[in-house]
C-alpha cells in the first residue's frame, strides 16, 4: 500500500466483543483479519470509544428507558445503548491481540458527556471535529480503508465522514461485524454506496 493510504481501525475494544457491554455478534473474529491486512499499510490509526460513566448515550442514565430505544437530543435522534466502553475500564481497552505497531495515533471519541460520536471525524452534533481529517491531510493521506466495529455505526459514520472530508474510502467488509438494529446494516451500506465508499474483502486486498 502506498504512503498516501491509511488503515482506520474502528473501536476494536472489549466492549464490542462477546461478553462486552455492547457485544457485537462474532466481534472477535475481526482481530486476526485486521492483523493480516494491517501488515500491508504504512499508516494506521485506531479509534477508541471512550465514554464517561454518565454519558448521554447510556440508557442507564435515562430513568425508565431501555437499551436500543431512541430519544431526541439537542443534535437529533440518539439510540440509547447499554453501558459500554467507560473510560479506564477493561471494556474500553483495545483488544490485546491487535498487532499494528505502525499505528501512531489513537482517536478517543464519545468523551463529551452530552454528545455521542460514532464517527472518527465528527461528533454527533456534526460541529465538533476530532481533528482526524487535519491529521491525515498533514501526513499526505488521501485514501482510507476502514475496518472494525460496528459496520453499521462507527465504521459507516466514519466512512461517510471520510468521503465528506475529501478522502477516498473503502470498507474491508470481512474485517468488520455489525450490530444490525432495525435494518441498520442495509441502510448503512446503502448510504455508503451512495457516497462513493468502496467495498472490498481482505482477500482482494492481500492479493492486490
Ligand atoms: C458504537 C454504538 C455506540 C460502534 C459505539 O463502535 O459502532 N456503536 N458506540
Ligand atoms: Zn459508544
Amino acid at each position: 500500500m502506498n504512503s498516501n493510504t491509511a488503515l482506520l481501525i474502528v473501536d476494536v475494544q472489549y466492549g464490542f466483543m462477546p461478553g462486552g457491554g455492547l457485544a457485537v455478534a462474532d466481534g472477535d473474529a475481526v482481530v486476526p483479519v485486521i492483523n493480516r491486512v494491517a501488515s500491508l499499510f504504512k499508516n494506521a490509526v485506531f479509534t477508541q470509544d471512550w465514554h464517561p460513566a454518565n454519558h448521554v448515550s447510556f440508557s442507564s442514565n435515562h430513568p425508565g428507558r431501555q437499551p436500543f430505544e431512541t430519544i431526541s437530543l439537542h443534535y437529533g435522534e440518539q439510540i440509547l445503548w447499554p453501558t459500554h466502553c467507560v473510560q479506564g475500564t477493561r471494556d474500553a481497552d483495545l483488544h490485546d491481540d491487535l498487532l499494528v505497531p505502525q499505528a501512531q495515533l489513537i482517536i478517543r471519541k464519545g468523551f463529551h458527556r452530552d454528545v455521542d460520536s460514532y464517527s472518527a471525524f465528527m461528533e454527533a452534533d456534526r460541529k465538533t471535529s476530532t481533528g482526524l481529517a487535519a491529521y491525515l491531510k498533514a501526513r499526505g493521506i488521501t485514501s482510507v480503508y476502514l475496518c472494525g466495529l460496528a459496520t453499521d455505526y462507527c465504521v459507516a459514520w466514519s466512512a461517510l465522514d471520510a468521503r465528506s472530508a475529501g478522502f477516498e474510502a473503502a470498507v474491508i467488509e470481512d474485517a468488520c461485524r455489525a450490530i444490525d438494529l432495525n435494518g441498520s446494516l442495509q441502510k448503512a451500506w446503502h448510504a455508503m454506496t451512495e457516497a462513493g465508499v468502496g467495498r472490498i474483502t481482505s482477500a482482494q486486498l492481500l492479493a492486490s
